[in-house]
């Protein structure tokens, strides 16, 4: 009748009590985390909000939603030299040094920076690297498209069947993860190629 006490029935009418003080506590925390979740959501944490465009150190960092993206990047100017990133297909906001031109174009100062990280996330992504920068990108799930610069582009395709050329400069990685992929280097040397398909500008 007193599961787990052999002692006085008092014990266990106590140990009962504690036992629905902590659900009741349990349930509270869980009370709690829901509406924290709630709020993030409003506060823009939600499945897509706009493409972000911001530089962290000495990154120039682009991340977008779950759209299918057309981004561009460029650098331009002579003294001082900036990047403008455009997305036709998003709206943008700009953070750090950088400013909104217009509702689909972003402008960063050039100087400090020495690479660029680019994050599309779900949705066929087109993004064009034509700074001659160094770019890390990480295109996310759906059928990508992918064409790099001068300068070395290391990209990953994700999930989907994915097109993605190294463009220019040495040691270039495509890699398209699940789907069949199709992938290039490029001018250069030394360019890897983990796809389905390899053009013949794959050296690795
Ligand atoms: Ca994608
Ligand atoms: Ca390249
Ligand atoms: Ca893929």
């Amino acid at each position: 009748m007193y599961p787990n006490t052999e002692t006085h029935p008092n014990a266990a009418i106590t140990a009962h009590r504690r036992s629905r003080s902590i659900r009741r506590t349990v349930a509270q925390a869980l009370a709690v985390g829901a509406l924290a979740a709630v709020s993030v959501l409003a506060l823009g944490g939600s499945a897509h909000a706009a493409t972000g465009v911001t530089v962290s150190g000495s990154t120039l960092l682009v991340n977008s939603g779950n759209v299918a993206d057309r981004i561009t990047i460029r650098k331009l100017g002579t003294v001082p030299d900036f990047f403008e990133v455009a997305n036709t297909a998003d709206s943008m906001t700009a953070g750090g040094t950088c400013t909104k031109i217009t509702s689909t174009t972003v402008r960063c100062p050039v100087i400090g920076v020495n690479g660029i990280q680019v994050s599309t996330q779900g949705g066929d992504d087109i993004v064009t690297n034509s700074s001659g920068v160094n770019l890390r990108g990480f295109m996310g799930a759906g059928g990508d498209e992918y064409t790099g610069g001068s300068g070395r582009d290391i990209v990953n395709g994700d999930d989907g069947d994915d097109l993605l050329r190294g463009g220019g400069g040495n040691n270039d990685i495509v890699s398209g993860d699940a789907g069949f992929d199709r992938g290039s280097g490029g001018p250069g040397v030394n360019d890897v190629c983990e796809t389905e398909f390899r053009s013949s500008t794959c050296e690795l």
